[in-house]
Order: C-alpha cells, then structure tokens, then sequence
C-alpha cells in the first residue's frame, strides 16, 4: 500500500513536470508580414510527454495585421483536423484543398487556438 502510494505521487509529478515544462520552454518567434499582408502561421502537432497538442510555427503575431494560419492537413488527423479560433468566431476542418484560418487580431493578449472538442489546445501570442 505504501509502494504504490510512492509510485502514484512520483507520477502525477512527472505529470505536473510535462506539464509546466511545456509553457515555460516556450520562446516567442515573431511572424513576418507576407507580400500580400498576411502574417503567416504555420499549425502542425507536437508530442507533449504522453499527449499530442498543437504547434504554431511561429508562435507570436502583431495586433491589426491579417493573421492566415495553414494547417498541415497531411500531418493533422481525426479532430485535430477541425481548427477553431473562438475569438474570432473562425473555424475549419483542414483539408489538402483548403487549410488556411484568417482573422486580423483586434486587441493584444493571448488568442486561443483548439480543436472543436479541445483535446488540442494552444495560444497565439498577440503584442
Ligand atoms: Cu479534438
């Protein structure tokens, strides 16, 4: 009883470490603005300790400039494929015909990205 006491408290540590490492890991990359005025966003997926979440590549847009998000539809499966920006009240199920998100960010913060049932779920930074 006691043993597996011990293992439960040194998993859910591992857990709380997976966890935090995540964010605090996390480097800001500012995106470029397109000839055509997009600050591109490219969205494919990570493996996080034991689960997959989304990656945003780069990770941190301009406040007032268009922001087009494509997604990597040959990498993006099952529900990880339905993309939504609540926000922004955009959303999409990434296909190789079509896997581009736009919305101009309207105030700084950060802007949540998930999929529709929120098992992926990661913020753009927006300054
Ligand atoms: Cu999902």
């Amino acid at each position: 009883m006691k043993r597996l006491l011990v293992i439960i408290s040194i998993l859910s540590l591992a857990l709380v470490t997976a966890c935090t490492t995540e964010a605090s890991t996390r480097v800001d990359t500012l995106a470029n603005v397109s000839e055509d005025g997009f600050q591109d966003i490219s969205l494919t997926y990570g493996k996080f300790g034991y689960s997959f979440n989304y990656v945003l590549s780069p990770n941190t847009v301009k406040v007032g400039i268009p922001v087009r998000i494509t997604g990597d539809a040959s990498k993006l499966n099952g529900c990880f494929r339905a993309v939504t920006v609540p926000q922004y009240h955009v959303g999409k199920i990434m296909s190789s015909q079509d896997s581009t998100l736009e919305f101009t960010p309207t105030e700084t913060g950060d802007v949540v990205i998930s999929c529709t049932m929120g098992m992926a779920t990661t913020t753009l930074k927006v300054i």
